[in-house]
């Protein structure tokens, strides 16, 4: 009887400290609200599942405990409560899968509009290089990296002249446009992640992995490196701050183009 009002609890108490929880998502700052939706369907599914079999056993352990002269029947085939249980699992699995479905078509959809930016990821810090006035980004190549050249532009390639090279500090975005976060990585595995975006990406090195968003609110938010990369993988941070299209042109105009860098 106890052990039976102790798994009645359990369901209660995860109930209770699911609704009252200090700890929730951060304030979504992209269109990606489908995604929470997901999430949430999700808990939903296996939180009535868990509820529902926890419930159940602590029904048994009360109904079927134990009484002097009561023996237990086997019963290894029962065909209806099989059919019964395949079916209700089948829709429960796929209600878990179906929405994440729809939601990666969208996430691998990248929008006409969007804009390209590139992040560069590296042992322990993200650079960025953002198209100049001819809306372009030139080509690259890891092994042109050098100190004046840390992104390894293409030097012969006149699209990438007017590139904008960010290194080591945040990046500004404009708000309401959408964006393609084209990701390198010059060393090992990296992920960028803003948990705000509702949007991450691993990182490898020799390709190019993409995702993309359109901010949806200005604010300063954290980037993290959301894959394990070494020692100084916890201080892999970074800002993305989102402005208004005027300040983000103002911002636009105070940075460093490739060709200035390779100048000075
Ligand atoms: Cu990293």
């Amino acid at each position: 009887m106890a052990i039976a009002l102790v798994l009645v609890l359990v369901v209660v108490g995860s109930i209770v400290f699911h609704i009252f929880s200090p700890w929730w998502w951060t304030p979504i700052a992209s269109n990606w609200g489908t995604i929470d939706a997901t999430l949430t369907i999700t808990f939903w599914i296996t939180g009535a599942v868990f509820a529902a079999v926890i419930l159940f056993l602590a029904w048994c352990v009360y109904r079927y405990r134990h009484t002097p002269g009561r023996v237990a029947a086997y019963q290894p085939e029962n065909k209806k409560l099989e059919i019964w249980l395949t079916v209700v699992t089948g829709i429960g699995v796929a209600a878990l899968l179906a929405p994440g479905l729809v939601v990666w078509a969208d996430y691998v959809t990248v929008p006409d509009d969007a804009v390209e930016i590139e992040v560069v990821a590296l042992q322990w810090q993200w650079n960025y290089r953002l198209p100049g006035a001819d809306g372009k980004l030139g080509t690259v190549d890891n092994r042109l990296i050098t100190f004046e050249n840390p992104l390894g532009i293409n030097p012969g390639d006149k699209a990438g002249l007017d590139d904008l090279v960010i290194e080591a500090d945040a990046l500004h975005l404009p708000i309401g446009q959408p964006v393609k976060m084209l990701l390198r990585s010059i060393d090992v595995l990296h992920d960028y992640y803003v948990p705000e975006f509702r949007a991450k990406m691993d990182m490898v090195p020799g390709t190019v992995t993409y995702f993309w968003f359109t901010p949806t609110r200005t604010g300063t938010f954290e980037v993290l490196c959301a894959e394990l990369c070494g020692v100084g993988h916890s201080f892999m941070r970074g800002e993305v701050i989102i402005d208004t299209e005027e300040d983000f042109q103002i911002w636009r105009d105070e940075q460093e183009t490739f060709a200035s860098l390779s100048e000075s």
